[in-house]
């Protein structure tokens, strides 16, 4: 997670009708500011009725870690506490709606920005390991508002333009964000400045065997801190916004490319196969259409947020998308809605679906994951192999079948493998950990494909 106020890869995305000048002058000025670029001054748009839009994207940020989402996950008790305060964040929530099953499609950085800028599947879009370019064809939800009259802007890490590092972009690469001149490829450079505090760690054994508590609880308060400074940043941004009177006709986005594990499981990191990293956050604030305080629970991913915005905006979808039209759970029309979130892992070894009872993974290596939601929250007892969830077992499997068929049929031959041997004995926790190398292991091939950089410290494809 990076996204600070005086840090340059701290990101954001910006969408403007009629004049990006005035907009960014009038109403993201702190947010540009925030986001580590200069600030604008001048006289706010006129905006000619249509909505603004301001993305705020951060890096790695776990549900979690923000104070409207903490006490949602009370049944999960490894992560279901506050530890810091959010309160601009949730204004968003409370002024807006709250996604509380909201999805990235991959728990990592290229692919899962890949499915949330072009409303495609990562083996669709192409960009489906960390450091792997879009395809050349792919049409961006920026692309697509500029040829609706939109100016577009973008501050920030994109990490869709292959290897190149910190690789400042141009109008060229810039995949329809015209102003790009605070938008770069990729890297992290955090400034983390330590005080002491008192231990109020409750960190278990669990815990304590990924790295010792101390350390843990070190890094999660570095995490915290990084996250607080976030919160100020936000509320500095919609101070800016109202004090301009451009709030209540800017679409305010809040959310992040995918979680992070600390701890959960003896993890550190994402790109795993639990659905803590993929779970992620999503606040939107846009009264003229999204109720106040509308807490939404169905199933909605990165891959849904392109139609669903341009939707909301009235801009027609560019007609490659995959993803779907979400608006009407955004704005409480009735509507049939199937709430499903379908996972791709990076390595292309496991695929996944996630629906509110169960979750099934489906892996190269037969150590298939299904869990009981309603029994078992943390996902810590592997129900793959059980005779008595064989039926359940069958039942996501053709579904996850059925949907990479639609958009990744390379996998299908193994998917049907994986899906056949029922039997195979349940993966442990640490069984999971050799599948995490396998992915690395295939995320390395990926990379020296794409010449990428080198593995991580956290391993698993890659590390933004
Ligand atoms: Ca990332």
């Amino acid at each position: 997670m990076s996204y600070m106020s005086d840090d340059p890869q701290s990101q954001g995305v910006l969408m403007f009708p009629m004049s990006r000048r005035d907009f960014m002058k009038a109403g993201a000025a702190a947010g540009l500011a925030a986001l580590g670029a200069p600030a604008f001054s001048a006289e706010p748009s006129a905006g000619a009725g249509k909505p603004n839009l301001l993305i705020l994207h951060c890096d790695q940020l776990s549900q979690w870690a923000l104070s409207i989402y903490a006490p949602m996950h009370k049944n999960t008790p490894s992560y279901g506490k506050t530890l810091v305060e959010t309160p601009n964040i949730a204004r968003l929530g409370k002024e807006g709606a709250v996604l509380t099953n909201f999805f990235t499609n991959s728990a990592v950085c290229t692919p899962s920005r890949g499915c949330f800028f072009t409303g495609r599947y990562p083996e669709s879009h192409g960009a489906y390991v960390n450091n792997t370019p879009l395809n050349p064809d792919e049409i961006t939800f920026g692309e697509q508002l500029k040829r609706h009259g939109y100016d577009t802007g973008y501050c920030g890490k994109w990490h869709l333009n292959g290897p190149p590092k910190p690789g400042f972009m141009t109008p060229d690469l810039s995949r329809g964000f015209d102003d790009c001149r605070y938008m770069f490829n990729r890297g992290h450079w955090k400034k983390i400045v330590e005080e002491p505090q008192p231990d109020e760690s409750d960190s278990d054994e669990k815990e304590a065997a990924v790295k010792g508590a101390a350390s843990l609880q070190k890094m999660k308060a570095h995490y915290c801190g990084e996250v607080k400074c976030i919160d100020d940043n936000v509320g500095r941004i919609l101070k800016a916004l109202e004090d301009k009177g451009l709030l209540d006709n800017t679409i305010v986005v809040f959310t992040t490319d995918h979680g992070d594990y600390m701890g959960e499981h003896g993890l550190m990191g994402k790109n795993q196969w639990y659905r803590t990293a993929y779970q992620i956050p999503f606040l939107i604030r846009y009264p003229k259409k999204v109720k106040a305080g509308a807490v939404v629970g169905h199933f909605a991913t990165n891959a849904d947020f392109m139609p669903t915005v341009l939707a909301l905006m009235g801009v027609p979808p560019s007609g490659r998308e995959q993803g779907v039209d979400a608006s009407a759970i955004l704005t409480g029309a009735k509507v049939e809605w199937k709430d499903e979130a379908n996972i791709h892992h990076s390595s292309r070894q496991g695929a996944g679906v996630y629906t509110p009872e169960f979750d099934l993974i489906l892996r190269n290596n037969g150590l298939n994951m299904l869990f009981d939601l309603t029994n078992d929250p943390e996902e810590k007892n592997n129900l793959a192999g059980d005779a008595a969830h064989k039926q359940v077992f069958d039942e996501l499997a053709r579904k996850i079948i059925t949907h990479n068929k639609a958009v990744n049929p390379e996998a299908v031959e193994w998917l049907q493998a994986a899906a056949a041997r029922y039997g195979a004995p349940p993966a442990a926790v640490k069984e999971n950990k050799g599948g995490a190398k396998a992915g690395a292991e295939a995320g390395a091939k990926d990379r020296a494909k794409a010449g990428g950089g080198k593995k991580g410290k956290r391993g698993a494809a890659g590390e933004e």
